[in-house]
């Protein structure tokens, strides 16, 4: 447990990762890490065969953390509105750890995710397990992308965001599929939108790639994600 303490990102200088993507490394991240700037995005990235790490079990190791963030309204032009994402055993859909993604809503706008190079060639599909609830008032929203690496980084606009996560039966884990179209190398990327002016946590696990019907699953009426309440959030990379 120890291990996943402080996992992160320690953030000073926010507007450098406003559209960027930060960097988590796979070695020893326990340490904090700086900010970072855009241009780790130049670094040549190579595509893996096939997705890394997609359950989160080996703490960041393949994804790096991407945000498109509004200015945070009480302090316009100075840094974006205050965002996490972190390793979590407060929830798992597989194993014992899943990610886990604060944004605050205060501009009804934000994405956050998780993304990495992989050839996509031999997959047909895209699952991702993302926590619903039973909730009509829609305040995040899955963003999920498949495709060529945009030079400038992912936009919001790019984002899957068809699957809601408000509205269903019971709340629980429950996963949503895509199609991938594209037939090259490319990156996933997995994540969070919020259109909702307050802040809001959304957790989501098992990202997997398959080249057929990728099985499912779905909340009960009796939710059996709750842990016991002894796991807790141990790993955090801030914004702010
Ligand atoms: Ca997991």
């Amino acid at each position: 447990m120890e291990r996943r303490a402080l996992l992160a990102l320690g953030g000073s200088a926010l507007a450098t990762t406003l559209a960027g993507c930060s960097s988590l490394g796979d070695a020893d991240s326990t340490t904090p890490r700086g900010s970072t700037t855009n241009s780790e995005q130049t670094t040549p990235r190579t595509p893996s065969a096939s997705l890394r790490n997609g359950s989160f079990e080996s703490d960041w190791q393949g994804w790096t953390v991407g945000r498109r963030l509004p200015d945070d309204p009480n302090e316009p032009g100075t840094r974006p509105v205050a965002s996490e994402a972190g390793v979590s055993t407060r929830y798992a859909s597989d194993g014992e750890t899943s990610l886990r993604v604060f944004i605050d809503g205060s501009q009804d706008d934000g994405t956050v995710w998780v993304e990495q190079p992989v050839d996509l060639s031999q997959y047909d599909y895209l699952a991702v397990d993302y926590q619903v609830s039973t909730s009509f008032n829609e305040i995040l929203q899955a963003a999920v992308y498949t495709g060529p690496e945009p030079e400038s980084g992912l936009e919001e606009r790019q984002f899957d965001r068809s699957h809601s996560l408000a509205g269903h039966d019971a709340a629980g884990w429950k996963t949503f599929v895509y199609d991938v179209t594209h037939d090259a190398d490319g990156i996933v990327a997995v994540g969070f939108n919020i259109v909702w002016e307050t802040g809001a946590v959304g957790f989501l696990d098992n990202v997997r790639l398959t080249n057929a019907t990728p099985t499912t699953v779905s909340p009960t009426t009796t939710p059996t994600t709750e842990s016991s309440g002894t796991r807790s959030e141990t790993s955090m990379e801030r914004t702010r």
